[in-house]
């Protein structure tokens, strides 16, 4: 079972929006910024680059007590020793990954409706992706917001922790967590930021007030 501390706030490493940039150069800073979990995710570069990367993020995670997760690439998650793997719905099935990683390791899974939530979980997932929440610029989803009703109603029906995903900013982080969900998955409002590290600790205080309230 994944600690639901780790879901807090999940920093993406995507290099698409900083460039000049290392993966693991974006994860010392979010890390340093109080990051609960870093997912790599690199849709271009070869395995080989990316797994020296990620031995580095495993273990920089490792002694910061941050959880770190793989997206997409299993044989990567495994080769690194990283905690886990954050799967899409064309990835690998739930099911097959879980069978693969064992349930030593965390397994995420990108959702984007309710009934493809309740699908994941109940083929293993860890905890849930839920998005795009806003619109976003980042990722061409297909996907019609779904909004922090569907979070609400997610929370209603599930256990598992819920991150809200999809033009996540530090103005609607605080409405995302109201709504019932564990944390965040944050790309452009903190990776583009000037000062990634400035952006993570104001993204882990609004999260925090947004939880006593
Ligand atoms: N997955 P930003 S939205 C990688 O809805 C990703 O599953 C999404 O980037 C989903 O924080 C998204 O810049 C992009 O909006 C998130």
């Amino acid at each position: 079972m994944i600690p639901w501390q780790a879901c807090r706030l999940c920093v993406i490493t995507d290099r698409e929006l900083r460039r000049g940039l290392s993966h693991v150069e974006i994860a010392m800073q979010a890390v340093k910024g109080g990051a609960s979990m870093i997912q790599l995710r690199d849709k271009a570069a070869g395995p080989r680059q990316l797994l020296y990367e990620a031995r580095q993020i495993t273990q920089l995670c490792r002694e910061h007590g941050v959880a770190f997760i793989v997206n997409d690439r299993l044989d990567l998650a495994l080769a690194a020793d990283a905690d886990g793997i954050h799967l899409g719905q064309d990835d690998l099935p739930p099911w097959k990954a879980r069978a693969l990683l064992g349930t030593g390791k965390i397994l995420g899974v990108s959702t984007h409706s309710i009934e493809q939530a309740l699908r994941a979980a109940e083929q293993g997932a860890d905890y849930l992706g839920i998005g795009p929440v806003f619109a976003t610029a980042t990722k061409a989803t297909g996907c019609e917001p779904v909004g922090c009703d569907t979070i609400r109603q997610l929370r209603a029906r599930l256990p598992l922790p819920i991150v809200g995903i999809g033009g996540i900013s530090l103005s609607n982080v605080g409405e995302v967590i109201r709504a019932g969900a564990t944390g965040v998955a944050v790309i452009s409002a903190i990776v583009s930021a000037n000062d990634i590290t400035a952006a993570t600790v104001a993204f882990t205080i609004a999260i925090q007030q947004a939880e006593g309230h």
